[in-house]
């Protein structure tokens, strides 16, 4: 209990420190939480002969704080890890998943601390509800409804091999449940980017050229999909006046490529096959668009685990308990990820080979330089695995 006492006293106090910019700036707007199915980093800005791979998400991105230096920390809850970081800002479990392992423990939450400010909180996600045991996590994080494929019309199908309720039906219907009349926080956890990326394999939807029928090219056309679904969905909130008054989170859950199929998407890139450039891609976009707020690039390295302390900052609610931080008043950036690797703005440390790389270049580091400091990052996981394991937050409360 003193180690955890001292940890988040230190943490806090550091970040009372520090000025703070964006303070309470969405206090009272609703909250809007898309996490979009595998969305890379890579596909924001890219074209591929000459057409833009997500115009919406790009044109979105120059109008909020656009985060480019975002890893993905999930571990053996792929996608119900992404939703465990945003929601609690906890590490996922060192072993499974914490939404099965620790679905009875005690959290922290966004949906929690909006509750205490009058928010009705809906989870949005057309699968079964049984699916990552996310009927009785969301019990634990405490959204007030969760709407799940027994409450959609499966009226369209895209994704997910073609057999998922397409993004666009889904938004649709999920703005017909929700009670808009009152303050409320909606989480939006879509499928059509969800692999095999087959249903594609024969629509001439994006022009992919030369990666036409691959892997990477159904995936990419996947993702231009959900980007003109986005765009539509942007275009209704607009439309039902809930734009202005809201704030929009986007963020991809995990990576959509793995390793196996890296040669299409290293070709594309330009890239070699070292360590440094594998692990750059390991990124997914992260926007957060607050109205009356510029639009502006922010390149602090980070991870889905800080999601939730800068919605907390922005929308004037507690997040004591917090592992992430607020990168929007860091003075530096860290992410680490589950197997104890660290990435910073300069440096990665690969836990595999006990390495430290150059981030820009990939050059060896001498370790001596960096490991008190890596040590210290890697004390989160520690932290992080005694809350869960010890179901420590009921008992710090
Ligand atoms: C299923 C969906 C996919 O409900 O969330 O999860 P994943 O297979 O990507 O972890």
């Amino acid at each position: 209990k003193s180690e955890l006492v001292s940890f988040f006293d230190e943490k806090n106090g550091e970040a009372g420190k520090l000025p703070n910019k964006f303070c309470d700036i969405a206090k009272g707007k609703n909250l809007i939480v898309i996490q979009m199915e595998a969305l890379q980093h890579f596909v924001i800005n890219r074209e591929i002969n000459g057409k833009e791979i997500t115009p919406n998400l790009n044109k979105l991105a120059k109008e909020s704080l656009y985060f480019d230096n975002i890893y993905v920390q999930v571990a053996g809850g792929n996608t119900s890890d992404a939703e465990f970081m945003t929601n609690t800002s906890l590490y996922p479990a060192k072993e499974g998943a914490a939404y099965f392992r620790f679905a009875t423990n005690e959290y922290n939450t966004i949906a929690k601390e909006l509750k205490n400010e009058g928010y009705n909180s809906y989870a949005l996600h057309a699968y079964g509800p049984a699916f990552w045991n996310r009927t009785e996590m969301y019990k634990a994080i405490g959204f007030d409804t969760f709407i799940s494929s027994n409450d959609y019309v499966m009226d369209e199908y895209i994704g997910w091999g073609g057999w998922a309720l397409s993004d666009d039906s889904f938004y649709r219907q999920s703005m017909d449940i929700i009670d808009v009349s009152s303050p409320f926080y909606s989480f939006f956890i879509t499928l059509s980017g969800h692999h095999p990326y087959s249903y594609f394999e024969d629509k001439q939807t994006f022009d992919v050229g030369k990666y036409d029928r691959t892997y990477l090219g159904n995936y990419i056309k996947a993702q231009n999909y959900a980007d003109a679904a986005i765009g539509r969905f942007m275009e209704k909130l607009k439309a039902m006046g809930l734009y202005e008054n809201s704030l929009i989170v986007i963020y991809g859950d995990h990576t959509g490529l793995p390793k196996t199929q890296a040669g299409e998407l290293l070709d594309l890139l330009q890239l070699s096959d070292s360590k440094v450039d594998w692990i750059r891609l390991q990124k997914i976009p992260l926007l957060i668009h607050c109205p009356g707020v510029e639009g502006e690039t922010i390149t602090t390295t980070g991870g889905q685990v800080d999601i939730f302390p800068m919605i907390a900052n922005m929308m004037g609610i507690d997040n004591y308990y917090a592992m992430g931080k607020d990168l929007l008043n860091s003075q530096k950036g860290y992410a680490v990820l589950r197997n104890g690797s660290v990435l910073t703005d300069s440096y990665y440390y690969c836990s595999e080979d006990d390495t430290v790389y150059d981030i820009k270049n990939g050059e060896v580091l001498d370790k001596k330089d960096y490991e008190d400091e890596i040590k210290e990052y890697q004390k989160d996981l520690r932290i992080s695995d005694i809350i869960l394991e010890k179901d420590a937050l009921r008992k710090l409360k």
